[in-house]
């Protein structure tokens, strides 16, 4: 399982604090964290200012480049912010997203071609979020000849089947796995990412919500995910969904989280933020 970090992410309130602050030591602090909970990627999401989009994401990506070499996520739709991001990172980035709208589709995806970078797709289009497994992966063929008609490889695509809450349709991840298993069967070199916490939205429990849910959907293919990478629980429940569907050779990666204090009770401070 690939994590992409989820926390530099400025719809959350501390972080757009900090973007507007240029609070370069707590956004720091968020990257070395994730980077050494073992992260791919690191998400960027600078937040829901368009005209500022591309100097906040610039500035974001400099300022986590300082401490860390892990490769980022650029997480936005606006191509322009896209485009200049790309000029300013290190390492080739994963660019989250893209959907079957076709305007996207054309502004996008002949930057990831001609960047090398992979992609995450949505399985919507302009229309909307597809009820049905079905139809998802009808978007998901679409995207993928696009894609293939720019020379994107499947094995750079990372289809985002997309997790809807719960509390407003209770077969949500049943479609969710449906669609994943339908990709893993056509496309075997193709890949799969979620963003987890959208399954529990408007429900209590959400930690316990998310964590089974994630267990199910690595079997049903998931092989990598954005997430909160400091919450220990869910690091427990990967390691064990993994060793328990055959994918921890000697259970040498569970061994060794047990051996770090991964399964350990919390600190009376709590996980870390
Ligand atoms: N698919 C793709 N990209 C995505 C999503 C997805 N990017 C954004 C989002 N969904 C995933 N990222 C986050 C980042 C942070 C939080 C949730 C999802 C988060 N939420 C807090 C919570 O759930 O309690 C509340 C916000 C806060 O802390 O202020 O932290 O689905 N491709």
């Amino acid at each position: 399982m690939k994590i992409i970090g989820e926390k530099i992410n400025g719809t959350r309130k501390r972080v757009a604090l900090a973007i507007a602050g240029q609070d370069a030591p707590f956004i720091q602090e968020l990257a070395q964290k994730q980077a050494a909970a073992g992260c791919a990627w690191l998400d960027v999401n600078a937040g829901t200012h368009p005209d500022r989009e591309p100097d906040d994401l610039v500035w974001l990506i400099e300022t986590i480049q300082q401490v860390v070499d892990t490769p980022l996520s650029l997480d936005s739709a606006n191509p322009k912010a896209l485009q200049t991001a790309i000029q300013a990172v290190k390492k080739t980035p994963l660019i989250n997203s893209i959907s079957g709208e076709p305007e996207r589709l054309a502004d996008i995806l002949p930057i990831a071609a001609r960047h090398g970078c992979p992609v995450i797709a949505l399985a919507m289009d302009e229309k909307k979020i597809p009820e049905t497994a079905e139809r998802r992966f009808e978007v998901i063929c679409k995207i993928r000849a696009a894609a293939g008609a720019q020379g994107l490889p499947d094995d750079r695509l990372y289809f985002d089947p997309l997790a809807m809450t719960l509390s407003t349709n209770t077969q949500s991840a049943q479609v969710a796995f449906e669609t994943m298993r339908r990709v893993r069967q056509e496309f075997p070199q193709a890949h799969l990412t979620i963003g987890l916490s959208n399954i529990s939205f408007g429900l209590p429990a959400r930690s316990f919500v998310n964590r089974y849910f994630l267990s199910l959907a690595i079997q049903a293919g998931l092989d990598s995910a954005i997430l909160d990478p400091l919450d220990r629980d869910i690091q427990a429940a990967i390691l064990s969904t993994e060793l328990i569907l055959g994918r921890d050779n000697y259970c040498l990666n569970f061994i060794r989280a047990s051996r770090k204090g991964l399964f350990e009770k919390p600190t009376e401070q709590g996980q870390p933020a």
